[in-house]
Parts: C-alpha cells; sequence; structure tokens
C-alpha cells in the first residue's frame, strides 16, 4: 500500500477513529489500491453470462443486456483490506442477492446455507449466504457514480463493507467480494475460497482481526 502522507490523509482517519469505523491494525488511505491474484481478464458483452446454481430450486443464467434490467440497489460503506488499508465512504450501485431473492429472480432451496462467488480464471470467494443477504454486500457494477474500472472488477463484483452505525451486521475484510464475477453457487456446505485456503481466515471478522487462520 503507498503511504499517503498528507495532512487531508491524518485528518480524516482522526475523523473515522472517533466516529468508531477504524477496525484495529487498519489505516485510512484516500487512494484505492489494487490487488488481485493474476491478470485483469477481458470483458465481451455479447458473450458474457451470469449464473446462479447449485442449492437452488431453478438455475438462472443472464446476459449483460438481462443484468442490467435487473433491480438495481446503492449503499455507501467503508471497505477494509486485510492488507492494513480502509477507505471510508466509499458508493456502490448494483444488484443486491436478497433484493433477487425477495423478488423472485432467484429462489434458493432450504438447504443453501452458504454462497460460492466464482470469477473469470477459475478465482472463488466463500461466504454464509446470512452474510451475502446482508445490506453490505452487493454486486456492484459502478463505484462512486461510475462504472467500475477493469482493475477494479468491470464489469461486475462482490463487495462488502461496514456501514457505519451497523454493528449488527457481520463485516468481513474486502477480499470476501470477488471481482470479475461470473456465477453464485449456492451450498449446503461450506468449502474455501482462493484466499482461504491460501490461509487467510473463513470469517475474516474486521472487528476481531481475523486476518489468518
Ligand atoms: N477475482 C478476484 N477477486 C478478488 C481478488 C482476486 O485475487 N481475484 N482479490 C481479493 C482481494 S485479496 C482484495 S484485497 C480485493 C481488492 O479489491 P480492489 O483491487 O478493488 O482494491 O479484491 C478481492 N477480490
Ligand atoms: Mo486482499
Amino acid at each position: 500500500m503507498p503511504v499517503f502522507k498528507s495532512a487531508d490523509r491524518r485528518k480524516e482517519e482522526e475523523r473515522i477513529r472517533e466516529e468508531n469505523r477504524l477496525p484495529p491494525g487498519q489505516a485510512l488511505t484516500l487512494k484505492f489500491p489494487v490487488l488481485h491474484y493474476g491478470p485483469v481478464p477481458p470483458f465481451n458483452p455479447a458473450t458474457w453470462v451470469f449464473r446462479v446454481w447449485g442449492e437452488v430450486e431453478e438455475e438462472k443464467s443472464w446476459t449483460w443486456d438481462e443484468f442490467q434490467a435487473l433491480p438495481r440497489t446503492r449503499v455507501k460503506m467503508d471497505i477494509h483490506c486485510v492488507t492494513r488499508w480502509s477507505k471510508a465512504d466509499t458508493v456502490w450501485e448494483g444488484v443486491s442477492i436478497r433484493t433477487l431473492i425477495e423478488q423472485g429472480f432467484i429462489k434458493p432451496k432450504p438447504t443453501a446455507k452458504y454462497v460460492m462467488q466464482h470469477a473469470e480464471y477459475g478465482f472463488m470467494v466463500n461466504l454464509p449466504l446470512e452474510v451475502a443477504l446482508q445490506e453490505n454486500f452487493l454486486m456492484a457494477t459502478h463505484f462512486n457514480g461510475e462504472p467500475l474500472t477493469p482493475d477494479h472488477g468491470y464489469p461486475l463484483r462482490g463487495v462488502v463493507g461496514y456501514i457505519p452505525d451497523r454493528p449488527d451486521l457481520k463485516t468481513p475484510y474486502f477480499w470476501k467480494g470477488a471481482k470479475w464475477l461470473r456465477s453464485l453457487e449456492f451450498m449446503r456446505q461450506d468449502r474455501l475460497g482462493f484466499w482461504e485456503q491460501a490461509g487467510y481466515h473463513n470469517e475474516a471478522d474486521i472487528w476481531k482481526e481475523q486476518r489468518i487462520r
């Protein structure tokens, strides 16, 4: 992470800390670092499909055009990377899994307890379904009003963060959102994702500093 030693940064960090929004071991950045394993994949809107499969009553798939027509949600939250940078007041727009379920687009079986986000090149991230259904998880197409940039996951990524004054929501580190998201697998049992297999903590709670296992 590039160290951004300006008075602005320190002032903003103090404000966030005083509002109890800075988890232990984190430092605020005003930048937006890029972190991932492997290359940035290309996007072809003509062949891209998003799939929902596994423990669902009916498998679904949407083309890029169809995906754009799904109900949209906006959320403002703080994101916390396990590598110790945090970014406050990030605004994300996209599609909420909870909304898709509430509006009947996805019908999970009662046995579905976990969700795997599958991304390009076989990358995956696991979460308990209850966390993926919270207001602080979104399948985002836009960041701060603009489409995602390719290095931040264009055209679609999972995002999870801390909504101020919502300590009731479980908040994992930012790696629990997969960039270049291509499908959701509903699962009966938990399986570890890419970083979890590499030794990152499975729950990844930012307040408990669950960084590694
Ligand atoms: N497809 C994919 N998504 C990924 C990763 C990855 O390696 N591949 N890394 C995760 C990690 S470790 C982090 S910290 C965040 C970083 O997101 P950013 O580059 O937008 O800051 O993406 C997450 N999503
Ligand atoms: Mo990360």
